[in-house]
């Protein structure tokens, strides 16, 4: 069962929002803004792959034990987190590759999507991190009706406004 913040519980982070730096914070904030609106409990935190390596395996060890459901990891450049993080979990793990000011993000993208056989990580799109919440509440949505109907609620919504914006 899936606790949504609606519910009188503790709120335990379902998901789980890593990035690799502060500086991609504005970047990644979407993600949080998504799940919020959808009564997703989530915690963000900074860990990086090669600045934080033994902080980042130990957060990311303890956070199926505690019930977090998915981990959403956000970096740039040479973007090894989602990877270092998908190798100690079994947890789904989306990755964010985040727009990189020497390549435009394409180092960043193809760092996170090319991951070898495996140990996958599902990638959206450089800077993606409303695709990443919602790609994260489609899969807790496998196991709750309450979810599904929010989701499709969602996509009415959108719907809606490019209709109306048609002249
Ligand atoms: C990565 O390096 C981070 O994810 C960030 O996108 C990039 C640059 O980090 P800073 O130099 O801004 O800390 O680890």
């Amino acid at each position: 069962m899936i606790l949504l913040n609606t519910e009188k519980t503790v709120s335990i982070p379902i998901v789980a929002i890593l990035m690799g730096s502060i500086s991609d914070a504005d970047t990644i904030e979407p993600a949080r803004q998504i799940l919020k609106e959808f009564d997703i409990p989530c915690e963000m935190k900074v860990l990086s792959a090669h600045r934080t390596p033994e902080q980042t395996i130990s957060y990311v060890k303890a956070a199926k034990e505690r019930g977090t459901k998915i981990i959403i990891a956000g970096a740039g450049g040479a973007a090894h987190l989602p990877g270092i993080v998908a190798a100690v979990t079994t947890l789904p793990v989306i990755g964010i590759p985040i727009k990189s000011k020497s390549l435009n993000g394409l180092d960043s993208l193809l760092s996170i999507v090319q991951m070898p056989a495996g140990i996958p990580v599902a990638t959206v799109a450089i800077d993606g991190a409303a695709n990443a919440a919602l790609l994260a509440i489609e899969i807790l949505a496998l196991s709750s009706p309450e979810l599904t109907i929010k989701l499709e609620s969602y996509r009415t919504k959108l719907q809606e406004k490019v209709l109306k914006s048609s002249v």
